[in-house]
């Protein structure tokens, strides 16, 4: 449960929040196999509550376990795990089983009516003997509370009843019959861990139609934020599969907005209070909290800050600490406001510029140079160690990937400019982060290595980019 299934030579899982099945489809096919990149976190795929001002956060109110979004139908999600696996890019489904619709929560998006309030949900069916009791969570120090109430309202399912256990791995077993990798468990922190592994325990083992090897299992990333000081650890679910590790998310943020020195980074890893790297999935945002939902606070980083976004996606990439998550959003305002939408309701295509980025409202950070490129950086150093690390006694740092990558960031305000062990075989090199490799030319800067190793770095404080990455795929 925590091999991720990824097919060889390949990294990198981006979160493509509140795409369609056919778009996605089209993008494993058109970018995302080309790129090197290894898999897909997709939006809820069950049907949901239909809110009138029908905002991105609807999709975490279930009615029924029946396959039917905005994203789109069963049809269209099995054609998209079939030609995604096709060219290599596994799915990951974000599963929500903590709690069905909360009150108001009357019909969903597949025709399913519901009655909330005496917690009735025909489409499943879920009767009131299969929820816990009404209580609020508002205390995270008492794991009952956290594990048996509702969260924000929703009414909370009780895994421990069989009926319930049945009905969930019933879902979670249709999805790997149609060709999926994993899940990611919306709100794994307020079930009980003994109940999910009873539920794991139901599940089948991956489809071999779609090409998995056979005995393979469904790789687990359970959403449980722990940022320590409350009543239940991460630890509690890293024997059942990974977990989110939320501290990634907060203390890169703080590392690259200046408020912790990148020299200090050193050690990156479990030294942090990060889970075990098999057992992490690590982000730099994620969709709640890069608006301000879920934990994390105002360090976090997201598109709005681009240089640093850049330069935390580049170290999260390049660094190999954990299984790293790339956020891909829709630009927003409002904290609420849902993707963009053709009629107010049905959601729009993105559409695509002739330098690989996204308009029509979606942001599409995977399609940015700095960031894919830093997959295929990911792709290109393998597991080889982290060797060479260099800084300057404050926000200036470098690495190489064992001989076949090095990368070097500057987050002072004054240039980086200095004489530096790449790890790298003699030759010229393209920086994949102001440019790409083109044939044997490239649009960005070149690095040249010589017989030593050894390079001039040169990474201006003003420059768009504080960091600068070179690796043997990149070879001119
Ligand atoms: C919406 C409205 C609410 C309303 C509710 C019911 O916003 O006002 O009461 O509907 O009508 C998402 C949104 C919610 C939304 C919900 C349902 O974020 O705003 O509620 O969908 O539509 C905790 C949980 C964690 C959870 C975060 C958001 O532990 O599991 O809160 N994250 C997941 C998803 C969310 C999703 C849900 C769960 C629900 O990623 O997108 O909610 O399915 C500390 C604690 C954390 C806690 C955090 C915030 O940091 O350590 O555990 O996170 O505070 O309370
Ligand atoms: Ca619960």
């Amino acid at each position: 449960q925590f091999d991720t299934n990824y097919a060889s030579g390949r990294s990198g899982m981006v979160h493509l929040f509140e795409w369609k099945w056919d778009d996605i489809a089209a993008e494993c096919e058109n970018f995302l196999g080309p790129n090197g990149f290894a898999g897909v976190q997709v939006s809820p795929v069950n049907e949901n509550a239909v809110k009138d001002s029908r905002p991105w956060w609807e999709r975490y109110q279930p009615i029924s376990y029946k396959l039917v979004t905005r994203s789109g139908n069963e049809e269209q999600f099995a054609s998209m795990t079939r030609r995604c696996n096709a060219v290599g890019v596994r799915i990951y489904v974000d599963v929500i089983f903590n709690h069905m619709a909360a009150n108001g929560g009357t019909y969903g998006t597949g025709g399913s009516t519901a009655s909330p309030s005496s917690k009735s949900y025909p489409g499943v069916p879920y009767s009131s003997l299969d929820f816990n009791p009404t209580c609020a969570i508002s205390n995270y120090n008492d794991a009952n509370q956290v594990r048996n109430c509702e969260l924000v309202g929703l009414r909370d399912l009780n895994q421990g009843n069989s009926y319930v256990q049945e009905k969930i791995a019933e879902f979670l077993n249709h999805l790997i019959d149609l060709g999926v990798a994993g899940f990611r468990v919306d709100a794994a922190k307020h079930m009980w861990p003994a109940d999910l592994g009873v539920i794991y325990g139901l599940l089948k083992n991956l489809n071999t139609d779609h090409g998995f090897s056979s005995g393979s299992k469904a790789y687990i990333v359970q959403e449980v934020i722990d940022m320590g000081g409350e009543a239940i650890s991460k630890s509690e679910y890293t024997g059942l599969g990974a977990i989110t590790e939320f501290r990634h998310s907060d203390s890169i943020g703080k590392a690259f907005r200046g408020k912790n020195q990148l020299r200090y980074l050193s050690n990156w890893g479990t030294a942090w209070g990060f889970a075990a790297s098999d057992r992490s999935l690590v982000f730099v945002d994620n969709h709640d909290n890069q608006r301000g939902h879920g934990a994390g606070g105002a360090d976090v980083l997201t598109y709005k800050v681009p240089k640093q976004y850049k330069m935390a996606s580049a170290f999260m990439l390049a660094h190999p600490f954990g299984t790293p998550r790339v956020m891909s959003s829709f630009s927003f305002s409002d904290t609420d406001q849902g993707p963009p939408t053709t009629d107010g309701h049905n959601i729009a295509s993105p559409s695509f510029n002739s330098d690989n980025s996204c308009s029509g409202g979606w942001v599409c950070e995977h399609r940015w140079r700095q960031i894919y490129n830093m997959v295929a950086f990911r792709n290109a150093v393998g597991s080889d160690a982290i060797q060479n690390w260099w800084d300057n006694g404050s926000n200036q740092i470098a690495f190489s990937r064992g001989s076949r990558g090095f990368v070097a960031f500057n987050n002072d305000n004054y240039d980086l400019n200095s004489s530096l062990q790449t790890g790298l075989p003699a030759g010229t090199y393209c920086d994949v982060i102001s440019g790409t490799k083109n044939g044997s030319s490239c649009t960005g800067k070149t690095v040249t290595v010589g017989s030593d190793g050894r390079a001039s770095i040169y990474l201006g404080n003003s420059e768009d980019d504080g960091v600068l990455a070179i690796h043997v795929n990149a070879w001119l």
